[in-house]
């Protein structure tokens, strides 16, 4: 419905500055060498690569050399702000050859480029967010620091994200009921505050576990207002339970199964809403068996972007 044709475009984004575990950069190549590109050309889409980002990735050192380390409570706002201020222009681009982005990570600090990027070109789109965590932490809230907790903030315009350097670029694009969680299952106390406060639809794993990830998929996407209405998809790998997504940055226990994150890249893509999908937080460099962990993250990765793209079962 939104999409003329079957077009899609990926970018590949090995950044890490969002959070401050070594790895997750690598995350976009291991699952370029699974074969994720061919994986989609032989469900028939026409597929291009966007490799632009991995030189600005590779010279974030020399953007944090001014304005990088902890600044007003933020870890490294100098480079989480202009890789975004990139990348947003980046797929603007791509939206507007009316190609489908799917932008993968890298932390999820770039879903202020990604969300950024969907909300210009489609005003009217609803956020879907499956995440352990509700990113919704704005610079004066967040424990950690970490950006890759803060992009929703962001994007609302939360008080405390009014700050240099996001500030010279970032608009309160997104409407507090213009997104949707699901998967939520450790959220800060100001997350909470800010959630409750806003009436902000979450269905965290509690209601995942009551209703069924059918019954609460279909609540989301009414909400959203799908079909009518176009759809970003912002998948955390996290969202997934550790056994099945062991490879990630903040694994935390009691996720979705393997069926249930398929199911909403499944469901989803049949609304035929799907205008965007990030797919973030790979790091193959962690899990307790290593490798083993790594592949299994990456191919559960690439089957997931795959079942958004309309990979059918039968
Ligand atoms: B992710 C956290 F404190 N909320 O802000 C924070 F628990 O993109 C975690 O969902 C954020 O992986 C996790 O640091 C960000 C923490
Ligand atoms: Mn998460
Ligand atoms: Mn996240
Ligand atoms: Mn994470």
């Amino acid at each position: 419905r939104f999409l003329p044709s079957q077009a899609t475009t990926l970018v590949p984004v090995p950044f890490d500055r969002g959070q401050r575990r070594k790895g997750v950069a690598l995350g976009p190549q291991r699952l370029l060498d699974e074969g994720l590109a061919e994986q989609i050309k032989e469900l028939g889409w026409d597929v291009d690569v966007k490799e632009e980002m991995k030189t600005m990735c590779d010279g974030v050192e020399d953007i944090d050399a001014k304005g990088g380390g902890d600044v007003d409570g933020m870890r490294n706002p100098s480079s989480v702000s202009s890789i975004n201020e990139h990348l947003s222009t980046l797929l603007q681009q791509v939206h507007s050859s009316s190609r489908l982005p799917v932008t993968i990570g890298g932390d999820h600090s770039l879903a202020v480029a990604t969300l950024t990027a969907t909300l210009t070109h489609h005003p009217e789109a609803g956020i879907l967010w499956i995440d352990a965590h509700a990113d919704i932490n704005s610079p004066s809230t967040t424990p950690s620091g970490n950006l890759h907790g803060c992009p929703v903030a962001f994007l609302l315009g939360l008080e405390g994200t009014n700050v240099p350097p996001f500030n010279g670029w970032v608009k309160p694009l997104l409407k507090p009921e213009r997104i949707a969680y699901i998967g939520l299952r450790d959220l800060d106390s100001g997350e909470r505050k800010v959630l409750k406060q806003l009436g902000i639809k979450c269905y965290t794993m509690h209601h995942v576990d009551r209703y069924g990830i059918g019954h609460v998929l279909e609540e989301a996407l009414s909400y959203l207002g799908a079909p009518e209405k176009p759809i970003h998809l912002s998948f955390d790998v996290d969202a997934l339970d550790p056994s099945v997504a062991p490879s990630t940055g903040t694994p935390v226990r009691g996720g979705l199964t393997f069926r249930e994150g398929h199911y909403i890249c499944e469901r989803v893509w049949e609304t035929g809403s799907l205008v965007a999908m990030d797919l973030v937080e790979v790091n193959p460099d962690l899990g307790a068996k290593r490798e083993e962990d790594a592949k299994a993250t990456v191919a559960v990765g690439c089957s997931l972007i795959r079942s958004a793209l309309g990979e059918v079962l039968l």
